[in-house]
C-alpha cells in the first residue's frame, strides 16, 4: 500500500506542475516552432502550460511573469526580447520561490536569477556561418552586407561577434553594410532593398549574412526584385535551418545556413522536473547544438522532414 501511494504521489506532481511561459511574440518562422514544440511537450508530460503573447515588447514580458507569480505557478519559461531590463522582476519570481528557465535568449542578469538557460552558443553560430565564408570566397573580394536581429538581443549581439571573428583575418572579406530587420521577413526585405539601391543596385554585393532564415527569406526576394539572382550573384547565409531556407536551397537561392533546434522545452522540463524531484541544480547552461547545412546536405529532404514539426 504504500509503494503504491509513493507511485500515485510521484505520478500526481509531473501532472500537477503549472508552468508559465512568457513568449517574445511569432516574428520568425523558428520561433512559431517553438511555440507549438513547447506547448506539444508540456502537454505530453502532463504539465499545464499558461502561454502569454508578448508582441515583440520587453513590459508586456514584465507584466506575464508578475501575472504568473501572483498565479503561483510552480515555474516560469521566459525567452527575454532583448538582454537588458531583468533584474527587477526575476528577483520578485527568486523571492517568490517560483523556479525561471531561459530559452533561447540570453539575459545580463546575476545567474543566481534563474536555474538555468536552454539556447546555443549564439557566438558560434555566426562564427559557423563567417567560417562558412570563408571558405566560399577564398580570396576573391567579398563585400558583405549584415541583416542584424533584433537590437539589444542575445542572438543579434553575439551572432554579430562571432562572424565577426571569424571573417577578422581576411583582408578580402569586409562588412560594407549592417543594419537590423528584427528577425522578421518583412524587414529583411526592406532593408536589403536599401542596401542593393545603395549598392549599385545590388552590383557590389558579394553576400547576404542574415542573423536569421526568416530575414534571408526576404532578402532573397528583394534580390530578385532587382533582377540579380540569389544564390549565385549573391551568396545567402543565415541561421535557424527553417523549412523555407531549405526549400530556397533547394531551389538554389540560398547558400548556407546554421541550425537551431526549436525544442529548447524538452530540456527545460527534465532540467525543471529533475530540479523538483531532487532538487538536484541542472547546469547553468544547456547549449544546444549549431550544425551547418548547404546544398549538399540533401534540402529537399530537409524540407520534408522539418515543414511538419511545428514550423
Ligand atoms: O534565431 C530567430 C528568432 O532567439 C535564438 O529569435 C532566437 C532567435 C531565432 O526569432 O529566428
Amino acid at each position: 500500500v504504500a509503494s503504491v501511494s509513493v507511485l500515485l504521489s510521484s505520478t500526481a506532481m509531473a501532472a500537477d506542475l503549472t508552468v508559465g511561459f512568457s513568449q517574445i511574440g511569432s516574428e520568425s518562422g523558428w520561433r512559431a516552432a517553438e511555440t507549438s514544440v513547447t506547448k506539444m511537450e508540456a502537454e505530453k508530460r502532463g504539465i499545464q502550460l499558461k502561454f502569454a503573447d508578448a508582441q515583440q515588447k520587453q513590459e508586456n514580458q514584465i507584466k506575464a511573469i508578475r501575472g504568473f507569480i501572483a498565479q503561483g505557478v510552480d515555474a516560469i519559461l521566459v525567452a527575454p526580447v532583448v538582454a537588458t531590463g531583468w533584474e527587477a522582476v526575476l528577483g520578485e519570481a527568486k523571492d517568490a520561490k517560483i523556479p525561471v528557465i531561459l530559452l533561447d535568449r540570453g539575459v545580463d542578469a546575476p545567474q543566481d536569477l534563474y536555474l538555468t538557460s536552454v539556447a546555443s552558443d549564439q557566438v558560434e553560430e555566426g562564427r559557423v556561418a563567417g567560417r562558412w565564408l570563408v571558405d566560399a570566397v577564398k580570396d576573391k573580394d567579398c563585400k558583405v552586407v549584415e541583416l542584424q536581429g533584433t537590437v539589444g538581443s542575445t542572438p543579434a549581439i553575439n551572432r554579430k561577434k562571432g562572424f565577426e571573428e571569424a571573417i577578422g583575418g581576411k583582408a578580402n572579406i569586409s562588412i560594407v553594410r549592417s543594419q537590423t530587420g528584427d528577425f522578421t521577413r518583412a524587414k529583411g526585405k526592406e532593408v536589403m532593398e536599401g542596401f542593393i539601391k545603395a549598392e549599385n543596385g545590388g552590383k557590389d554585393i558579394c553576400a547576404v549574412y542574415a542573423h536569421n532564415d526568416d530575414m534571408a527569406v526576404g532578402a532573397i526576394q528583394a534580390i530578385k526584385d532587382a533582377g540579380l539572382k540569389p544564390g549565385s550573384d549573391l551568396l545567402v547565409v543565415s541561421i535557424d535551418g527553417v523549412p523555407d531556407i531549405f526549400s530556397a536551397m533547394a531551389a538554389g537561392e540560398a547558400n548556407a545556413t546554421v541550425e537551431l533546434t526549436p525544442n529548447m522545452a524538452g530540456p527545460a522540463f527534465d532540467a525543471l522536473e529533475a530540479y523538483l524531484k531532487d532538487g538536484k541544480a541542472p547546469e547553468k547552461f544547456i547549449i544546444t547544438e549549431s550544425k551547418l547545412y548547404t546544398p549538399a546536405d540533401n534540402p529537399q529532404g530537409e524540407y520534408e522532414t522539418r515543414k511538419g514539426l511545428g514550423y
